[in-house]
């Protein structure tokens, strides 16, 4: 018996709408937030994934609602007395309803598996290489082919927070590890999610292929306690050149206040012969080849071996997106915690922000935060502050970069983002934490207006 026309025509009407919302979910500015996009391989790869499971999706949708709407109309009830038949197995049915599903499975599993193991292939050597690090609550980048040596001697890693800068066209290899909980890196526009965990290092792959218009978002996917949702990143996608600027920059030490003896030597040594070791964490990928110029490592003359003519460092902080031009609907919205004020006529002094950071060890910042040309400042807790002035956000992307958010955020961390661990430190502020009001020997408005000061001149 032939489907009564009505349902026949419902379904033709549903399929081509249908059809149309999955469409209009695929343009990039609209929803920046959409993973439908086509930017990187890995993306490509997904996106093929899932639309062989749609279109296989569908025809078993179609296929099981037609059956069903074909039975209630052929064996609804037509009168009082009417009793089905009652019959009892049906060898050939049963046979075919497992065999189909197990054989729709398998022709799933094949490109599935093939697309995971793909996706988490390890890092190759002419990748750029970048461990992804997380804390509660924020992110920790580091690129362990970018490298400097400090006049005394020690080596710095160039390392950002919540900021990735990748070139377009040049595979990226990310190792995922966690200091705490489990965490998600997850990128839409750029690719899936990874998990990070401790003691575990998890891999990923992808080759950035469109310069951003501002900035991807990134988000922690995976629960991982009270600031969970306060855990973004922005990743920038820039030409090659802007990337070797950029690191050039990052590599240099603290703009403001750093002796200056960097120079640029030409590298003793380019080639990586040690494995990249993550901070106390076993198993982290090995470079074994040279890397491609533009991943060589700066090696700095030691004090007394200097051959090379001293150039200057401070150089300006290079960033490839000037901040106002990143898009409104990149940049953080989240508003002021009631209660919180800073008086921003206040003028701030960067030495005197500085001496009060490393000479009187104010706040404690130098036993949680590390900026490359302050020996003092050596702390790994929370993020390197070497060029903190350079990023567009701060607190986990959560807030923007700017004098006002800045100073509440040193004088009242806890209040701004909740749970994180950097304490509340301006005095007569109230600790939700703690659970007490920070007493007069806390950080002055005058205090944080310095340290603001100094922080600003880190680009
Ligand atoms: C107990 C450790 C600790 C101390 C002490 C501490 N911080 Fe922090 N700080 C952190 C942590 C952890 C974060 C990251 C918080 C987050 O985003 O979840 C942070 C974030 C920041 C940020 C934002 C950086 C970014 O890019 O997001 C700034 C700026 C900062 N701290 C400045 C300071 C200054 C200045 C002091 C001293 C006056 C200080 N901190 C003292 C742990 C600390
Ligand atoms: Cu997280």
């Amino acid at each position: 018996m032939p489907l009564p026309t009505r349902p026949r025509r419902l379904l033709a009407a549903a399929l081509p709408a249908l059809l149309a919302v999955a469409l209009t979910a695929c343009s990039s500015q609209d929803y920046p937030n959409s993973v439908f996009t086509r930017y990187t391989e890995n993306n490509r790869d997904v996106g093929a994934l899932f639309q062989l499971l749609i279109v296989l999706g569908t025809f078993v949708f179609i296929f099981v609602e037609s059956i069903l709407l074909y039975t209630i109309f052929k064996y609804r009830r037509k009168s009082e007395n009417d009793r089905p038949r009652h019959v009892h197995g049906n060898t050939t049915l049963e046979i075919l309803w497992t065999a189909i599903p197990a054989l729709i499975l398998a022709i799933i599993a094949v490109p599935t598996v093939k697309t995971i193991f793909k996706s988490q292939a390890h890092a190759s050597a002419d990748a750029v290489q970048v461990q992804v690090i997380g804390h509660q609550w924020w992110w920790e980048f580091r690129y362990p082919q970018f490298t400097t040596t400090e006049a005394n001697g020690r080596i710095d890693t160039l390392t950002t927070a919540n900021e990735l800068y990748l070139p377009i066209g040049r595979k990226v290899a990310f190792s995922l590890t966690s200091v705490d909980v489990i965490h998600s890196f997850s990128i839409p526009q750029l690719a899936g999610k990874r998990d990070l965990m401790a003691n575990r290092i998890n891999y990923l792959w992808f080759t950035p292929d469109s310069v951003s218009e501002g900035a991807w978002n990134g988000f922690c996917a995976e629960y991982c306690g009270s600031s969970h949702a306060n855990m973004h990143f922005k990743v920038f996608t820039v030409r090659p050149a802007d990337f070797d600027s950029w690191t050039k920059n990052q590599l240099t030490m603290a703009a403001f206040g750093a002796p200056a003896v960097v120079a640029v030597a030409p590298p003793a040594d380019t080639s990586v012969k040690t494995p990249q070791k993550l901070q106390g964490v076993p198993g982290t990928p090995t470079l074994t080849s040279t890397p491609p110029a533009s991943a060589r490592i700066m090696t700095v003359p030691t004090p007394g071996t200097a051959t090379v003519p001293v150039a200057p460092v401070q150089q300006a902080g290079y960033v490839a997106f000037a901040h106002d031009k990143i898009p409104a609907h990149v940049m953080p919205q989240t508003p002021i915690p009631e209660g919180l004020a800073f008086d921003e006529s206040l003028k701030g002094d960067p030495q005197a922000g500085l001496d009060f950071m490393t000479k009187k060890m104010g706040g404690g910042c130098i036993g949680c935060h590390r900026i490359n040309g302050a020996p003092m400042m050596m702390g790994s807790m929370g993020p390197s502050l070497t060029h903190v002035g350079s990023r567009s956000t701060i607190a986990g992307g959560i807030y923007p970069n700017d004098t006002k958010h800045l100073s509440l955020w040193i004088k009242n961390a806890r209040h701004m983002k909740p749970g994180v661990i950097m304490p509340t430190l301006g005095a007569g502020q109230y600790d939700p934490v703690q659970k007490m009001t920070i007493p007069k020997t806390g950080l002055s408005d005058q205090q944080i207006a310095d340290i603001v000061a100094y922080l600003q001149r880190l680009k």
